[in-house]
């Protein structure tokens, strides 16, 4: 669902997206299904400053000292305990209802920066954006009196120049072996699509380049449209208010899109959550984790610990396995046996999705910013192709 409709909703329908809080991320009953007031800018602007640190807050400070140093041990480390337990429990039918978290790392070996990998990510190298605090790029208010900032970062997201990866398509067979109940992702950058996972199976909770809508009145703009002014350099305007349009990416402060609530029904209905390529430092998504029931297997796989896999011991049923996640992902398909099958989906794609050159504007598979030449796939829709 679009985000068109924020300003109807009511409040009780409501959630918007914040930086994560420094009070206990397990409790279980988490903040997540309440409503949020939208916070006043100055408080945002402090409580987003502290992002990069709050991780350190959560659970208790002696686990915060050790993020991303899990001592050995069962389900804890890299020797592929963790995952050869889950793959286990998948071979003997007892994961039927899989729910996919995911955030930037899922895509980095797809070439697009994510947040907070030091060095690489995209809030390590902001100097080119002239703002304030990293996070300025994603507030709303800051986005009224300056767009810029986020329209060059949109440049390099905006989909179309990227291709989904071994991951992508790791969770594409999930679907595809009917285990898939959905993935939650974080990512606005399009690839679980493109890659055929189709979109009833798909919340993204941090909204998309798909649409396009006033950043104020929120009257809807056509997304294509948005898009080639934007890689112009050129900035769309409102044709109700005149205020700036931007792609119905969630900012700080905003409303999740209402899918979003999906969350009430397939988080207790889960029977095997896997956490993939997030800091869980975005709130309310974070709190997800702590949603499935108590029995339910959690596995990280990231690079660091994160969120509620910091701690130790570990909950009973939570398993980590840290590394690159691509490399991880592979190991864990070849434990399930889908690893062929897998290599064989995405041959299957890139013949499929053979793309041809038409003149027109609505391809799906856009490539650049030229608006007359496109490159669209001949044979399929995005979301629908090898469903
Ligand atoms: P983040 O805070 O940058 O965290 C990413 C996590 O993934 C970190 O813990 C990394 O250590 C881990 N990671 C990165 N690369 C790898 C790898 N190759 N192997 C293993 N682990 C890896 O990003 P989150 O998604 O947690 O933060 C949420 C933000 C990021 C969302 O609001 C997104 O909109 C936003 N974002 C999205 C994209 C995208 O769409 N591709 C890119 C950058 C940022």
């Amino acid at each position: 669902m679009s985000v068109s409709n924020r300003s109807s909703r009511p409040a009780d329908a409501r959630i918007t997206r914040s930086s994560r809080s420094a009070e206990s991320q397990d409790s279980g009953s988490g903040r997540y299904g309440k409503p949020r007031k939208k916070q006043a800018d100055s408080t945002l602007a402090q409580d987003l400053s502290l992002m990069n640190v709050n991780g350190q807050g959560g659970l208790n400070a002696s686990v915060g000292k050790q993020l991303g140093q899990r001592p050995s041990g069962p389900s804890a480390n890299k020797s592929g305990g963790g995952l050869a337990s889950v793959a286990r429990l998948m071979k003997m039918g007892r994961c039927k209802n899989v729910v996919v978290v995911a955030g930037a790392g899922i895509s980095t070996a797809s070439g697009i920066p994510d947040f907070r990998t030091p060095g690489t990510g995209l809030y390590a190298n902001l100097e080119a954006y002239n703002i304030p605090y990293p996070e300025a790029i994603f507030n709303v208010d800051y986005f009224s009196n300056d767009p810029q900032p986020f329209f060059s970062l949109a440049k390099v997201l905006y989909p179309g120049s990227h291709q989904p990866n071994y991951i992508h398509y790791f969770i594409r067979m999930l679907h595809h072996k009917g285990l898939l109940l959905r993935m939650y992702t974080q990512n606005i950058d399009g690839l679980e699509k493109l890659c055929g996972i189709p979109d009833d199976k798909l919340v993204e909770a941090h909204g998309s380049f798909t649409t396009a809508s006033c950043h104020l009145c929120y009257t809807p703009y056509p997304a294509e449209d948005a898009k080639r002014l934007i890689m112009n350099g050129n900035v769309p305007t409102c044709t109700f208010c005149t205020a700036t349009v931007k792609p119905d990416v969630v900012f700080f402060g905003e409303d999740l899109p209402q899918k979003y609530f999906l969350h009430t029904q397939d988080f207790p209905k889960a029977d095997l959550l896997l956490v993939m390529g997030t800091s869980l430092q975005i709130e309310p998504f974070a709190s997800l984790v702590n949603t499935v029931r108590a029995t339910v297997p959690r596995l990280l796989l990231n690079r660091h610990a994160v969120g509620p896999f910091q701690r130790i011991p570990l909950r009973r049923g939570d398993h980590v396995e840290l590394g690159d996640l691509e490399d991880t992902v592979r190991r864990f398909a070849e434990m399930l046996g889908w690893n062929n099958d897998i290599v064989e989906l995405m041959k299957s794609q890139e013949q499929e999705c053979i793309p041809t050159l038409v003149s027109g504007r609505s391809g799906k598979h856009q490539t650049g910013s030229d608006e007359s030449d496109v490159e669209t796939c001949s044979k399929c829709s995005a979301s629908s192709c090898l469903s």
